[in-house]
């Protein structure tokens, strides 16, 4: 070796020993994400009290530092200025204590007067998961990061009673206060097959709590409520408002996350602060099928959290792998989070619209526009110009001429089973339509997301949106589960529109400018990296006319 070679050779030790240079990462790594978050290795499960401090964004993740499977959870941390680029902390909260010496499971931050945030999460204390919840405070409150955590010593501040099993009794909410000046919070849990949000109150000080004799609310065979979130939501606008307002102008969401298949269903109502009581508009909505839920795809034990610089209601929200455990233990990680949408009331105020928030849209390079145009029946478009494995992607679909479209049978009300039968494949004349994203050249991988448009009820439309995953890999080993909703968008006065945001192995795709969304993931062995391709495709019996197309390639984001 040269002088040259030499100390190019220590540089390059210099910076694998720091762990700068992450070989694996970029070689044998395809399904690692490029702006999505997730940490360095390792499990990571539920986002837990996000927050913003001092113009600092705060998340905290259920995380196993030992290992790519659930076990040892600790609260991870890692803070950002804009949301999209992410600096790793210590472990926040981690088991040392009789009160969480098992385990410290999910919970929320509340921000109490003068700013100052306080942490409630569940911790288990034995070997049998039995839970209790626990208070935390920042040991130093001028440190905008935040970085060390001080357990309450009196903790546990609230344990559970009869007749609720102390093993499912866990996710404190982020409280809200009353006019009272007392301090209210739900715990999820369940009790004879009937899920349900445990109302607690407590004094001024956050630190004496009391169950209220009934529950905030409960549903029917929902199994039991895990992450319940319950927050105000303007009836004008998209601002955000903070979780203590009440009152003509807004509305009360409250979400539980159901397991069986898992998935994050919410409801929206009227909170009365005086009697303390939720009133869904619609009776029994959280266990219902289809239903409203943020997300049908994978998305599971999300939290809000109010945005006070910007105003804005945040979704985070867990999505986890589709892989084997087995692989996911090869590739040394399991578990993303999605990217943070806004979210606010829609006009109708029958449901919420979640968008990815603005500042991902700084990560676009290389915008491709493509002129309005018609995609002929059976046809296949490609969108080239862009990292397609890395991609931001907008498109929006028109059509005339509805009455040849197909009826819909009056029984079909289950849009993922819908989307499962019909897959990509099976034409109707408005559908399939839409974008097949991480694609191989040939076609023999691809995930296609689209709508299809029938005749319904009473001379309606209606429009399902569906995230197809059966082509998605040639390793079968994978869940290749179809999703589908029905998205609350009128046809024959809108212009159809999807966003789909592609990431290697992750597809958030957002319809009806957010009125469904459905993310996927998918681990093509074909379409990776360069090998990955974007087209729009018809593959209904009528064409369609594209109204706009923008995509752009993502740059990869700082994450940890
Ligand atoms: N994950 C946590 C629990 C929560 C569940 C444990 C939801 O607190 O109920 O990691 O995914």
């Amino acid at each position: 070796m040269n002088n040259f070679s030499v100390s190019l050779f220590l540089l390059f030790s210099l910076l694998l020993t720091h762990g700068i240079v992450e070989l694996q990462a970029s070689t044998n790594q395809p399904y690692r994400t490029g702006f999505h978050f997730q940490p360095i290795k390792n499990w990571m499960n539920d986002p837990n009290g996000p927050m913003i401090y001092k113009g600092i964004y705060h998340l905290f993740y259920q995380y196993n530092p030992y290992a790519a499977v659930w076990g040892n959870i600790t609260w991870a941390h890692s803070t950002s200025t804009d949301l999209v680029n992410w600096t790793p902390h210590d472990i926040a909260i981690a088991a040392s204590q009789p009160f969480d010496s098992h385990g410290c499971w999910s919970g929320s931050a509340t921000i109490l007067p003068g700013g100052r945030p306080a942490i409630f999460y569940t911790g288990i204390i034995d070997s049998k998961n039995t839970q209790v919840q626990n208070l935390a405070v920042p040991k130093n409150y001028s440190d905008p990061y935040l970085r060390e955590w001080f357990k309450y010593p009196k903790n546990p501040l609230i344990v559970s009673t009869k007749p609720i099993d102390p093993t499912l009794f866990r996710d404190p909410t982020t409280a809200w206060l009353g006019p009272d000046k007392r301090w209210r919070m739900l715990i999820g849990s369940i009790i004879d097959n009937k899920g349900l949000a445990i109302l607690y109150k407590s004094s001024k000080d956050f630190k004496h709590w009391t169950k209220e004799n009934h529950p905030l609310h409960s549903d029917n065979n929902t199994r039991m409520w895990e992450c319940p979130d319950f927050y105000p939501v303007s009836t004008i606008g998209q601002k955000g408002v903070d979780t203590s307002t009440f009152g003509p102008k807004v509305k009360h969401v409250l979400k539980a996350s159901l397991g069986g298949p898992p998935r994050d269903c919410y409801t929206i109502g009227t909170y009365s602060i005086g009697k303390d009581k939720f009133i869904p508009d619609m009776e029994e909505s959280l266990g219902v099928v289809p239903g409203l839920r943020y997300d049908y795809g994978k998305f599971y034990a999300s939290k809000t959290f109010f945005d006070s610089d910007k105003n804005r209601r945040i979704l985070w929200g867990w999505v986890s792998e589709s892989s084997s455990a087995d692989d996911d233990k090869k590739k040394g990680w399991s578990g993303l989070q999605a990217i943070p949408r806004s979210l606010w009331l829609d006009k109708s105020g029958k449901q919420l619209v979640q968008w990815p928030v603005v500042e991902l849209e700084s990560l676009r390079v290389n915008s491709v526009q493509l002129p309005s145009k018609f995609v002929e029946a059976g046809s296949v478009l490609e969108v080239s110009g862009l990292t397609a494995a890395q991609a931001d992607i907008e498109i929006s679909f028109e059509m005339t001429d509805f009455e040849k479209a197909d009826v819909l049978d009056s029984n079909s009300t289950n849009p993922q089973l819908l989307c499962s039968q019909k897959g990509a494949s099976v034409k109707s004349a408005f559908g399939p339509f839409g974008l097949l994203v991480l694609a191989s050249k040939d076609l023999q991988e691809y995930t296609a997301v689209f709508f299809r448009i029938f005749k319904g009820q009473e001379h309606k439309y209606v429009v399902l949106m569906c995230s197809d995953q059966s082509r998605s890999s040639l390793n079968d080993k994978n869940d290749k589960t179809s999703y589908g909703a029905f998205l609350n968008v009128d046809p024959v006065h809108e212009k159809l529109s999807l966003r789909s945001l592609i990431d290697h192995s992750i597809v958030e795709s957002f319809g009806g400018g957010g009125k469904a969304c459905i993310t996927a993931r998918v681990y093509p062995t074909l379409a990776i990296e360069k090998d990955a391709h974007l087209y729009a495709f018809n593959n209904g019996t009528e064409k369609v006319k594209i109204s706009s197309l923008s995509a752009w390639s993502m740059k990869k984001a700082q994450i940890n």
